[in-house]
């Protein structure tokens, strides 16, 4: 019986000594909205994408950035909004453009405001993550050739120091590049963003200077900010995809998938382990740099999920690669495959090239005006999370891409992505169920660890 009695004791030791994770989210599991600076600001005058709005037919109905959300008029409705959502992290952009307008002439008076806003989020129990790099250049870096510009990390490095000697301790996670691949496929593979070069080939010298950049700050914020009792946490926010054959067993498009995926997903991530940047495309791209100062430069693993290609090729029809949704998918109102499933496939990966490294979902969402299926999407992919933290993997925050509806690049205002609507001509937040549906959610995990039904 004592003997009984012992090891139904030990057994109840070793229960509660097991790792939180064990049973799901733990209480500093980080809930969180994502946003970016020239997406829901407004007056962001001296930049690439001001300039490039105004080219008649880059933007879905002329729509431009010029007063977007406003946000900085709403800030008291925005942080109550996100006490409603039940966040304690806000991932937000700061504006390069508006802190540097012309060479070497910094506003503090711009950060000070960013500094403002994270004393106040700070004060509602809501911390800040800092993106330096969301999509956008100053105007006279893009003059310069923009990430083709071999002063560009010089420039960015002396920008970031300028931040960070502002916004300082009370930030402790930084992003510094947001989707550097986006950027490349948009601006550089195709002409949907600046500065619309729409050619392969050259791709290489804007990566290479974008992973400079990186590094580049990433040794400067440390040497700004680290303390021996603080230690900042800075990386990037990779946009991964799960890449596809659309005919399984078609070589040409298997190729393709594989391609995609080793320069689009894991190019620069990997270039963060070891400094070797490289691919090759026959005929079309390589490289193979080496950029010792990118070692070690992630102390986190940024990934914003949202869906899934599966690419065709065709060898005779231009533009030769095809991308395609699954027939009868569910998709989204920009028909993007809804697919949880690839943010499962794409941690297995993530955990097996960057062990015990930390992960932050750095953005995950959907465009949908009637909120159909938002709520499912979130459940899904917080499904998945939740298997890997039971798994034991380092998941420390899900960041929902956006607060409000905004400014979606090519896409203008025709895509719906945030929990709240906005009222034209008053910019009145309004509600979608989900984010009532959210802020539920985000409670009870916080007390249970737990998801549920
Ligand atoms: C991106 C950006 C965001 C987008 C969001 C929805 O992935 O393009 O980080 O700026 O608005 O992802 O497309």
């Amino acid at each position: 019986m004592i003997a009984l009695r012992m090891s139904l004791i030990s057994w109840l030791m070793i229960f509660c000594a097991l790792p939180s994770s064990v049973f799901g989210f733990s209480s500093d599991f980080r809930f969180c909205v994502a946003t970016a600076a020239h997406q829901i600001e407004g007056g962001n005058l001296n930049s690439d994408w001001d300039r490039w709005e105004q080219i008649p037919g880059k933007i879905k109905n002329g729509d431009h950035a010029r007063i977007s959300t406003d946000s900085w008029n709403h800030v008291d409705e925005d942080v109550r909004h996100m006490k409603d959502l039940g966040v304690d992290l806000y991932r937000f952009s700061v504006e390069w453009a508006k802190i540097e307008p012309s060479p070497g002439v910094f506003r503090a008076a711009e950060v000070e405001r960013y500094r403002d806003l994270v004393r106040r989020l700070r004060a509602e129990g809501i911390d800040s993550m800092v993106t330096l790099h969301h999509f956008t250049l100053p105007a006279w870096v893009a003059d310069r050739g923009g990430w083709d510009w071999s002063g560009i990390a010089d420039a960015f490095e002396r920008y970031v120091a300028f931040v960070a000697g502002i916004l300082g301790p009370d930030v402790r996670l930084w992003v510094t590049i947001n989707e550097p691949m986006t950027v490349i496929a948009g601006g550089y593979v195709s002409d949907v963003f600046p500065p619309g070069r729409g050619n392969i080939s050259l791709i290489a010298g804007p990566i290479t200077n974008m992973v400079r950049a990186h590094a580049r700050a990433y040794h400067r914020l440390h040497r700004i900010l680290d303390t021996s009792d603080f230690r900042p946490k800075v990386g990037f926010a990779h946009h991964l995809r799960n890449f596809d054959p659309g005919r399984r067993g078609n070589p040409l498009d298997r190729y393709l998938a594989r391609k995609f995926d080793e320069v689009f997903n894991w190019a620069i991530p990997l270039a963060t382990v070891d400094g070797k940047l490289r691919w090759k495309v026959p005929f079309l791209t390589r490289t193979d740099v080496f950029i010792p100062e990118a070692v070690g430069t992630q102390d986190f693993f940024g990934l914003n999920y949202y869906s899934r290609d599966r690419l065709r090729l065709r060898p005779f029809k231009a533009p030769f690669i095809h991308r395609e949704t699954l027939r009868g998918a569910d998709t989204t109102e920009l028909g993007w495959e809804v697919y949880p499933v690839g943010m499962d496939r794409l941690l297995i990966k993530i955990r097996m090239m960057f062990p015990g490294m930390e992960i932050y979902l750095t953005e995950n969402g959907l465009a949908d005006q009637d909120d159909n299926q938002r709520i499912p999407f979130i459940r899904e992919h917080l499904k998945v999370l939740e298997k890997h933290i039971r798994d034991g993997a380092p998941i420390r925050g899900y960041c929902h891409w956006t607060l409000n509806d905004n400014f979606e690049w090519a896409e203008g205002y025709t895509a719906h992505f945030g929990f709240y609507s906005l009222e034209p001509g008053t910019l009145k937040r309004i509600p979608r169920p989900s984010a009532i549906w959210f802020g539920e959610m985000t409670r009870k995990v916080k007390e249970t660890g737990r998801l549920g039904e």
